[in-house]
């Protein structure tokens, strides 16, 4: 294969760009010859963590599966994208320690709740505001920042960069490490 496999670990609120991160970063590096698989914490929970719901034990699960998963990938050489919220840093750390040193690399989608719930692009918040979703991150659930992240994409209102660009930054992360 020729591929040094790693996890990219894409953390930070629902409406904050992490799967259209995922799927950016997936196109640059398939263009640059890689091999990728994205790990969208909404999407297994369609199927392999189906039997887990938001409390903050089924959220430490859900985690410590995908990280599971993802390491499994990284082993077979295959740069694996996790794109959940992952809201509790011990949960991450726990992913991280699973790999070896440099082969977890956390970024951090910096938005603002507010700029995200301007976003809103499921109407999410608007519900979990109306008290229609109980326990939602950002709003009455927990979301603690990372603190040492590889890499962290802040973004502004009104000043966003396209996925393209933020894909950029973590390619020339990686390439800059040798993956
Ligand atoms: C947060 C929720 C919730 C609650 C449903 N809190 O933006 P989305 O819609 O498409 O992605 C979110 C997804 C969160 O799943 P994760 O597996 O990433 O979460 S975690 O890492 O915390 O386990 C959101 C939707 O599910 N969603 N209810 N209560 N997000």
């Amino acid at each position: 294969l020729g591929q040094k496999g790693c996890v990219i670990w894409i953390t930070g609120l629902s409406g904050s760009g992490k799967s259209t991160l995922a799927c950016a970063l997936s196109h640059g590096l398939h263009a640059r010859g890689k091999l990728t698989y994205i790990l969208d914490g909404d999407n297994v929970r369609h199927g392999l963590n189906s039997d887990l719901c938001f409390k903050a034990e089924d959220r430490a699960e859900n985690i410590r599966r995908i990280g599971e998963v993802a390491k499994l990938f990284a082993d077979a050489g295959v740069i694996c994208i996790a794109s959940l919220i992952s809201p509790y840093r011990k949960d991450r750390d726990a992913c991280r320690a699973l790999l070896p040193e440099g082969d977890f690399i956390e970024v951090f989608m910096d938005v603002s709740l507010q700029v995200c719930e301007t976003r809103d692009p499921k109407g999410l918040y608007k519900l979990a505001r109306a008290g229609k979703i109980k326990g939602f991150t950002g709003v009455d659930d927990p979301y603690e920042p990372p603190l040492n992240s590889e890499i962290v994409l802040h973004q502004q209102e009104g000043m966003c960069d396209s996925p393209t660009k933020l894909a950029e930054i973590v390619i020339s992360y990686l390439e800059r490490n040798g993956y």
